[in-house]
């Protein structure tokens, strides 16, 4: 083992940076040399890769381990863990597939697997886990995703496309030259901007927002807590209540009607339905005019304020831009559909620097200029069940085999699922309702999961594999939204047993008798080159060249040129809209869809509508629980990663994640910063540390996302989850997606002693099976 220090090229999904090693072990990441913002959270990895709890060898609970599929399975998740050697864990895996598929069929297996997994793309666990099941006769996968779900299955109704939620907007640079005024729904958090997934070469929202407002464009945003506004923009900030974007919007424009100022030709030639969308604002189906006084009842926002920003956008060229966080709500199709309407009525969707975009602030690279081409790719293959379910309905999929659901105009049937599959994701952190979970995760007979870390959700496994982290092998990395493509080297050997999981999946193919389809006669050498050479194919047919394989392993990185002409969102189809038809039913932008209309959703109807969500602050719920939770992305970490890290931890109080509320809802529960509270409502509790924040409005509480699930029983978590709390139902039935955010609870001063956290403990484990693994016969 060398002694001098070496350096290696690496990317993560919060940068790109070089890994400084000596004697085997991680010293620093230092940031890349182009990233002119490089992410704190690079400094929790030294910490976390060789953390102690990291899973050193592949572990099975000791009850399954016994009985197997006759385990009691409400031990999972509190039951030890007995390690076994590689062949027995890779033969029992491989028993138990092959046992579910053959007694019940490839559709009792759940593999959707959904979660971030690494920013390298060869090993990125998600996709080998599709490709691995798809390869033995596939599975039920997931459709969509958590982040941007209520806007996929909408987005292609109305303008034909979702590409624009995955961060395909107008570009910064025609931003900087043309916007007057940038109105951003649900702010622009910059500490949202560290992450890009696949990873960035250079973190450059920040620089934007920066040139933005030095050239005078104008900010306004719109958000429950005035943190949402980025420093040095001059932003104003309109505080609103939670999940109420969408009356506002509808108020805007009625503002413009009645004023005569909406963009009569556009609406004619460019999109259609806007006359029983405006009949409805008018109230004439109703009786309610949905003008701004009556949105000022429902949004909190002022209706003077509401009437002028209307005007304001109409008077200059006017950019809306939603947080993604918008559609991660009840209903959270609508405030997507209502700006999209705005955006029509102020007539500027095609022109430079106007029109509608999403996410400015909910990801790194967003509206970055970029050549249109792609990244680094690798495929998951076909799955031959065609079975998938909407990504959050995993607890009702568990729950209710066999019943109906319907999702995008479809009516199906949830699988009766048997096994579970999981590499590359969290449930314990991504799901809603985690009690409900725990209850559903009783359901499968078997549940296997490689991880790296013991996590909630390797704890409550059958069959845990330890899996390397990116660091331990070599990958190619990059996003669709960042310009650099990214080499990562191995820089350290596997900790412990860690196995790389394309291995394990290799492996597990050879037993299963699919080994070649799984790795089409490639290792990991021969991928890395075959990803790098067919992006590099298309990147020649754009016109691009690129340097070959070697010299771009050699130098680390490559960088696409800036594109010559910027990117203007509907630009062509704003020019000709026959010759440029969206792939819509009309060709245009629908306010109005029949095609949605023919869907016959209360909860989704044919237009941009104000519903109340089942929780907000004008619920009837809101005087038991009168606090709107927000769950917002964590700023020192992503998602549940690095949370035992110590940029995480240094964030804690008291080892709890903290919870902001304003200062006069503190005040009135004899609260002050540092306490810890209960956060609480009808579906769970948990132990915060309260952070009383003039910057949060009233009637709200904002926890971030991440900190490990650990309950101590379904009546209190110890951490500081906010899953515990948020409620496990769809948007609509159009979209099915997650509505993370929309939740009422209470908080209390927790009194007496508070419970130790145990979130980072590693299970018990004992060394050596106690009895050979019985096999039934
Ligand atoms: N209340 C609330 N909940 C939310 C949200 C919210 O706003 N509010 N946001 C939602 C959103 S948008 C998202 S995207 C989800 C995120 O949910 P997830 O993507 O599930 O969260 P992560 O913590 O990133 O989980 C990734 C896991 O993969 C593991 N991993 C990383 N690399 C590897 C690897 O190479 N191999 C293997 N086997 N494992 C690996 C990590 O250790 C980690 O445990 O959360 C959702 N949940
Ligand atoms: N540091 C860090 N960055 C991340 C992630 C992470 O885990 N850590 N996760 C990444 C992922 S996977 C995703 S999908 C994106 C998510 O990106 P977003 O969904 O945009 O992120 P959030 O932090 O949930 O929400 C952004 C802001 O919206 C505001 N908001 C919440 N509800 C409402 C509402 O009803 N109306 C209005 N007007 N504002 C509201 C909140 O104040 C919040 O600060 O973030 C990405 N960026
Ligand atoms: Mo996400």
């Amino acid at each position: 083992m060398s002694t001098d220090v070496q350096r290696f090229p690496s990317l993560s999904h919060w940068g790109a940076f070089t890994a400084v090693v000596r004697a085997g072990r991680l010293l620093a990441c230092e940031p890349f040399a182009f990233d002119s913002a490089p992410s704190p959270i690079l400094q929790a990895m030294p910490g976390m890769v060789h953390s102690s709890l990291r899973i050193c060898r592949p572990a099975v609970r000791k009850g399954w381990l016994q009985q197997r599929q006759a385990s009691d399975r409400s031990a999972r998740g509190s039951e030890a863990f007995v390690e076994v050697p590689w062949d027995t864990a890779l033969e029992l895996v491989a028993e138990e597939l092959a046992r579910v598929r053959g007694e019940y069929g490839n559709t009792a297996l759940f593999g959707g697997s959904y979660g971030w997994s690494s920013a390298g793309r060869l090993h990125h666990a998600r996709t080998l886990t599709h490709r691995f099941l798809n390869a033995g006769g596939g599975c039920v996968n997931q459709a969509g995703n958590y982040s941007w779900g209520a806007a996929q299955f909408l987005l292609p109704h109305v303008i034909g496309t979702h590409a624009p939620v995955t961060g395909r907007v107008t570009d910064w640079n025609n931003v900087v030259a043309h916007t007057g005024l940038f109105i951003a729904f649900g702010g622009l958090p910059l500490r949202n901007t560290q992450i890009t997934s696949g990873g960035a070469g250079e973190h450059s929202a920040a620089d934007w927002l920066a040139r933005a407002a030095a050239v005078g464009v104008e900010f306004v945003v719109v958000s429950p807590t005035r943190s949402d506004v980025p420093a040095g923009t001059g932003a104003r900030w309109i505080p609103i209540r939670p999940n109420t974007d969408t009356a506002l919007m509808l108020a805007m424009v009625h503002t413009l009607i009645v004023g005569g100022l909406h963009a009569r030709d556009f609406l004619q030639t460019h999109c259609v339905g806007f006359g029983p969308f405006s009949a409805y604002l008018l109230g004439e189906t109703d009786g309610v005019a949905k003008d701004a006084q009556w949105a000022q009842g429902i949004c909190g926002v002022p209706a003077a304020e509401i009437r002028a920003l209307a005007l304001r956008a109409a008077g200059t060229r006017t950019l809306l831009s939603c947080a993604w966080s918008l559609q991660r709500a009840h209903h959270g199709e609508q405030p997507y559909w209502a700006s999209i309407a705005l955006a029509a009525a102020l007539g500027q969707i095609g022109l430079p620097g106007g029109g509608f975009a999403f996410g400015h602030g909910s990801m790194n690279g967003v509206g970055n200029p970029r050549p249109d081409v792609p990244g680094p790719e690798m495929s998951a293959g076909r799955n031959p069940t065609g079975r998938a379910i909407p990504v959050a309905r995993l607890a009702d999929m568990l729950q209710h085999p066999g019943e109906p659901f319907e999702f995008n105009g479809r009516t199906e049937v949830y699988p009766d699922i048997r096994m579970v599959y999981w590499a590359g994701g969290n449930p314990f952190h991504h799901h809603q309702d985690l009690n409900r979970l725990v209850q559903a995760w009783q359901k499968p007979q078997t549940i296997v999961v490689h991880e790296s870390w013991w996590t909630p959700t390797a704890r409550r496994a059958d069959i845990v594999l330890p899996a390397t982290t990116t660091l331990e092998r070599n990958d190619i990395g990059g996003s669709s939204r960042d310009r650099f493509v990214l080499a990562m080297h191995q820089a350290l050997a596997p900790h412990a047993q860690s196995r790389n999981d394309f291995d394990i999946y290799r492996e597990l193919s050879a037993i299963a008798g699919h080994e070649l389809a799984f790795t089409e006669g490639r290792d990991e050498g021969q991928w890395l080159r075959h990803i790098y050479a067919s992006m590099r194919q298309s990147w020649r047919k754009a016109g691009i060249d690129a340097p070959g394989f070697d010299a771009f392993w050699e130098a680390g990185h490559w960088e696409l040129p800036k594109p010559d002409r910027d990117f203007v969102l509907f630009e062509a189809f704003r020019r000709d809209p026959r010759v440029f038809a969206l792939k819509t039913p009309s060709g245009k932008i629908e306010i109005c869809s029949q095609r949605i209309a023919g869907f016959g959703y209360a909860d989704c109807p044919p237009h941009p509508t104000w519903m109340a969500p089942v929780e907000w602050l004008g619920a009837e719920a809101a005087q038991r629980f009168p606090l709107h939770l927000v769950s917002s992305q964590p700023a020192d970490k992503l998602h549940s990663q690095m949370d035992a890290g110590t940029v995480s931890r240094a964030a804690k109080i008291k080892g709890r994640e903290r919870v902001l509320i304003a200062p006069a809802d503190a005040a009135r529960r004899a609260i002050a910063s540092g306490d810890l509270v209960k956060v609480f409502n009808q579906r769970g509790a948990c132990i915060a540390a309260a952070v009383v924040d003039p910057d949060t409005m009233q009637g709200v509480a904002i926890m971030s996302t991440g900190a490990w699930f650990d309950p101590a029983g379904p009546a209190l978590e110890r951490h500081g989850n906010p899953n515990v709390l948020t409620i496990d139902i769809g948007t609509s039935r159009l979209a099915q997606a997650p509505s993370a955010l929309s939740a009422l609870v209470e908080i209390e001063k927790w009194q007496g002693a508070a419970p130790a956290v145990r979130a980072f403990e590693v299970p018990e484990i004992s060394g050596a099976p106690p009895s050979p693994p019985t096999r039934p016969a």
